[in-house]
């Protein structure tokens, strides 16, 4: 991966712009940084390497060298798109899962932002603002994929089993190719983002559709219920036993099959 490589890779895409660092702390920060500074629609920042990459409240995300794919897309959202935000990890995760239909893979979305293939993490997506004043400004796409298996962490750091996708693939696919297609699908999916037929998308990729779960909300607090689709907003619509219907929505929560 390089620069060049890079821009010649997409530049059929007409992206902002594009910054590639062999390592960085996280694409994100440098993605919001740029976003304030004024980056262009669709900027993207892309990285051999992390060493600080994140996930949700600070957890520890990896992107080992020349095993991943990390890259954080910088939208600046119309005044039409603004009312939609909330479903932008949705253009995501099945910006993700599509392509990797395409290369044969059953992917799953375990809500709210990971992709899973046989039932493990193999992309985390992280999705941040950047705000002027009190309106967004700028929406950061950041995507971890485990490309190569020397990806995968150690399990002893793993709050969730992790896979990737030469485990699954019995190779590792080139990784601006990969970039490309998610890159694309972004693209074509994010004019049908308020769409009810993008939600069904969303809903039919659900891991764990109909079954039953357990929802940590952070600190103790927890509901049980089982999983029957997403709010308009994207939020997890979950029904506990006694019928009643419980919207989860985004934030400190986890989601796990009920055992
Ligand atoms: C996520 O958070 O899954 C979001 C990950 C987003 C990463 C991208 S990479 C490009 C951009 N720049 C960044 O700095 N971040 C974004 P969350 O659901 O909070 O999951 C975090 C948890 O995933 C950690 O606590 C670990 O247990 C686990 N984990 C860390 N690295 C992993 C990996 N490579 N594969 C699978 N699981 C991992």
């Amino acid at each position: 991966m390089n620069q060049q490589e890079l821009e010649s890779a997409l530049a059929n895409l007409n992206l902002g712009a594009i910054r590639y660092f062999d390592s960085i702390g996280s694409t994100n920060d440098e993605a919001l940084a740029w976003a304030k500074k004024g980056a262009k629609d669709l900027s993207l920042v892309v990285a051999d390497e992390q060493t600080m990459g994140r996930g949700r409240l600070d957890r520890p995300w990896l992107t080992p060298p020349q095993t991943a794919l990390a890259f954080s897309l910088i939208l600046r959202p119309t005044f039409a798109e603004k009312p939609l935000l909330s479903r932008t990890v949705g253009l995501a995760a099945l910006a993700i899962s599509d392509v990797l239909q395409t290369l044969g893979l059953d992917a799953q979305i375990k809500w709210p932002n990971d992709i899973l293939l046989n039932g493990r993490k193999a992309a985390g997506i992280l999705i941040e603002a950047a705000w002027l004043e009190d309106e967004v400004q700028s929406i950061v796409i950041g995507v971890g994929v485990n490309v190569a298996k020397g990806s995968v962490p150690a399990t002893n750091i793993l709050n969730f089993p992790a896979i990737s996708l030469e485990h699954m693939l019995g190779y590792a696919p080139d990784r601006n190719v990969l970039l490309h297609a998610i890159l694309a699908n972004i693209i074509a999916l994010r004019p049908h983002m308020g769409t009810d037929s993008f939600l069904a998308a969303w809903e039919k990729k659900l891991a764990y559709y109909g079954r039953q779960v357990r929802v940590e909300l952070g600190g103790e607090k927890a509901v049980a219920g089982k999983v029957i689709g997403l709010e308009s907003d994207g939020s997890l619509k979950i029904r506990d036993d006694n019928g009643k219907i419980i919207p989860v929505r985004f934030g400190d929560v986890r989601l796990r099959l009920f055992t």
